[in-house]
């Protein structure tokens, strides 16, 4: 924990990434299943963005900012700031599910203060669950502790993960899957990083892996699931976490 950092700033954060999330979530039942399918639009990769991902992330910036915080936002960008705060912001994780009516997507919020993620939330509207966790002091789901899961034998663990739109990484990505698949109990890909993330802290997979994500996929899910007990490890746009009692061996057939 950075030095300057009590308990009680850290909450304080912890509560405003709670607070933007879910004020911003508001406004999802307010958009019909035809308008988020129209209003998706392919970039360069063929990703999806929808209107949408950007009128949500100003409401969470409005609720979120205090005039000199800084952030970097997925679709608006970054600002410098001087109180020593930045605001990491996905609007939505899961933009291709969100536009296609598939029930995965999150609202996820890190706060970074002295380099660290030390506060972050992400919200689930389709369960209406919000995971959280502040540095040194766990992580919870509707406000309830949870931890990542005990399970010991790789052949056990359900493995979650998720694809890059480059082919020459899927190309790569196959290759690991080929590789993991006869080793664990099975896999799971749902498209959003930062509900695979989630799903680690609450000990519903065992494990995840994915290559090619962006700082905003993962800064919130990476503390939620590190501050669960569970193994994360971050190299580059590569991140990987497990249930502890797993990771060694899973991080060997991944050969990292
Ligand atoms: P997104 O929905 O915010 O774009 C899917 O495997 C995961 O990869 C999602 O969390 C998705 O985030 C993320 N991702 C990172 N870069 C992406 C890109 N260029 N296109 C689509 N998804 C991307
Ligand atoms: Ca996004």
């Amino acid at each position: 924990m950075p030095a300057c950092l009590t308990k009680e700033m850290i909450t304080s954060l912890v509560s405003r990434c709670t607070i933007a999330a879910s004020e911003a979530a508001r406004y999802l039942p307010l958009i019909s299943d035809q308008r988020r399918l129209l209003s998706a639009k392919k970039g360069v990769y063929r990703e999806e963005v929808t209107q949408y991902d950007k009128e949500l992330e100003k409401k969470i910036l409005c609720h979120l900012l205090l005039p000199d915080d800084g952030y970097l936002a997925e679709e608006t960008g970054y600002r410098c700031g001087t109180s020593g705060i930045k605001w990491i912001v996905d609007p939505i994780d899961g933009t291709l599910n969100f536009a296609r009516r598939l029930p995965a997507y999150v609202i996820s919020i890190a706060a970074e203060v002295g380099g660290n993620v030390v506060a972050g939330a992400i919200y689930d509207p389709t369960h209406q669950d919000v995971f959280t966790a502040g540095l040194g002091m766990g992580a919870r789901c509707n406000g309830y502790e949870i931890k990542s899961s005990n399970i010991f034998e790789l052949s056990d663990a359900i493995i979650s993960t998720g694809f890059s739109i480059r082919p020459e990484i899927r190309r790569k990505q196959a290759e690991i899957i080929a590789r993991i698949l006869t080793e664990v109990r099975d896999i799971r890909s749902c498209g959003s990083a930062a509900l695979e993330l989630c799903w680690l802290a609450a000990g519903k997979v065992d494990a995840y892996y994915e290559h090619d994500l962006r700082y905003w996929d993962y800064a919130a899910g990476a503390l939620i699931a590190s501050e669960a007990g569970a193994d994360i490890r971050v190299q580059g746009d590569f991140v990987i976490g497990a249930a502890p009692a797993i990771s060694p061996k899973f991080n060997h057939h991944l050969k990292i």
